[in-house]
């Protein structure tokens, strides 16, 4: 059945749409199974992720059509489609009236996901106006809460060097606190690994007391406040509770040193907003670990890593990963750092639209995976800035020197190239960055052929 007389208005104009605010806008790559008109299968769509069905249905009444979502602009050769979805649409929370991203995700990213008509849809970008911005949560802390914990101005503050736990799993309690304090005599911030919680060979409420006892010792040592961010990712939003609340009390007078990692691609946005709203004292660490499945450019289908991140500002992480942007080990590349732009500024052009956040606090670009001292510099020179937190596991634990040398390289890789300093002569003046060439030789040969015989290292 040809639904485009009710689904798609080519008339409507983007521009008017956005000075109107009564719409969210989401853009797609769409392609329709071949034998379908492009036009048909992009109303079907529409009517599918709101109001409609593949039939006419006896049910429907006029009031019914006015909250269709509209198809508003396709181009069948780029595979472009866009479609307005007006805002009544979407579910409201009974409790306080506020906006719930599962509605969003639920229409714009739900049934239209297996439809026989289409080969393939993937979200692209999205609008939210002013009035939907007002109506999500948004984060309640944000980089600025960590700036002033470590006693930096709370306006470009800095990079803040952090880590995971490494190895993945397999510390026991001991040495799992023992790996914390090293690295805290240098670093700033320490994460769990996405999977690590409550292990029978490390439970929680044996291996938090050390953690907690580590980062006092740390902080004695070097007079410098440290960054726990602990995973209380749980089927249960119960369980959530109940290991932030022990952290909670564990960390006691230090507790707003304490950041909650939450695995929000798998958990889904309840168990973000679980944390965002019970929490909304603590820094809400978005871990995205399984985005791939969907963000990945390989991936035709689900939503792109542009989008997540933009989502997770709605629902209030105050971090979320990135990626490496092309530095690290996981899939992206440079233009990557338009997700961090769309991220911590407060009005930004996306890939299709230009958002504007209206005050909403800014979500912290986390960076992370395969990340080291000489990956670094790199890094920054395409973000253009470095008010980021990083976590480098590998590029800290894997220092030949310590921990604390890998932690301090960071560092010292960050002044590097906010000096404009030439890295190579940088090194020669700094011995743990330095180091970091013969800790990674692999990236250093690549990075800086010739290293060896400028930093007169004969191996
Ligand atoms: C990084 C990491 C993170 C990735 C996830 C890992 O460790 O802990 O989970 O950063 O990817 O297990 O790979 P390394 P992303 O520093 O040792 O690489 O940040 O892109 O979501
Ligand atoms: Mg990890």
């Amino acid at each position: 059945m040809d639904q485009s007389a009710r689904y798609a208005d080519l008339s409507l104009k983007e521009e008017d749409l956005i000075k109107g605010g009564r719409h969210i806008l989401v853009a797609y790559k769409m392609k329709p199974k071949s034998g379908y008109g492009y036009l048909e299968a992009a109303a079907h769509f529409a009517a599918e992720s709101s109001t409609g069905t593949n039939v006419e249905v006896s049910t429907t009444d006029d009031f019914t059509k006015g909250v269709d979502a509209l198809v508003y602009y396709i181009d069948e050769a780029s595979e472009d489609m866009r479609i307005a979805y007006p805002l009544e649409l979407f579910d409201r929370n009974v409790t306080d009236g506020r906006f719930m991203l599962v509605s969003f995700l639920t229409l714009a990213i739900g049934n239209n996901q297996g439809m026989g008509d289409i080969e393939h849809a993937k979200m692209i970008d999205f609008y939210v106006p002013e009035r939907c911005i007002q109506m999500f949560d948004g984060p309640a802390t944000d980089i600025s809460n960590l700036w002033r914990i470590l006693g930096r101005p709370v306006v470009n503050g800095g990079y803040i060097a952090g880590t995971i736990i490494k190895p993945k799993l397999g510390l026991r309690p001991e040495p799992f606190a023992k790996a914390a304090y090293q690295f805290w005599l240098g670093g700033d911030f320490i994460k769990n690994d996405e999977p690590q919680g409550n292990q029978v060979f490390c439970p929680l409420k044996k291996v938090l007391p050390l953690v907690y006892d580590a980062m006092k010792r740390a902080q004695d040592d070097t007079g410098q406040a440290k960054l726990f961010s602990m995973n209380i990712t749980a089927d249960d939003h119960y369980e959530m509770c109940a290991r932030a609340d022990y952290a909670l009390e564990v960390f006691g007078p230090d507790a707003d040193k304490l950041a909650f990692l939450v695995d929000g691609y798998v958990g889904g946005p309840g168990m973000v907003t679980t944390a965002r709203r019970q929490y909304p004292g603590q820094y809400l660490h978005y871990h995205r670990a399984g985005h791939g499945a969907v963000t990945s450019p390989s991936a035709k289908r689900g939503y792109t890593a542009f989008v997540l991140a933009k989502m997770s500002r709605l629902q209030g992480a105050s971090g979320i990963h990135v990626g490496t942007m092309g530095y690290g080990k996981m899939e992206g590349e440079g233009d990557d750092k338009i997700i961090a732009y769309m991220i911590e500024r407060d009005e930004c052009q996306g890939p299709v639209y230009f958002q504007k956040w209206y005050g909403m606090k800014p979500t912290t670009p986390i960076i992370s995976g395969g990340m080291n001292a000489l990956r670094l510099p790199g890094f920054f020179e395409n973000l253009g800035h470095g008010n980021v937190i990083n976590t480098a596991g590998g590029g800290s634990y894997g220092h030949i020197d310590s921990p604390a040398a890998g932690a301090i390289s960071l560092r010292q890789s960050y002044e590097c190239w906010k000096q404009g300093a030439d890295p190579i002569e940088f090194a020669k003046e700094h011995k743990e960055f330095a180091r970091a060439f013969e800790s990674f030789p692999k990236d250093a040969d690549k990075l800086f052929p010739g290293w060896r015989e400028k930093l007169g290292v004969h191996k």
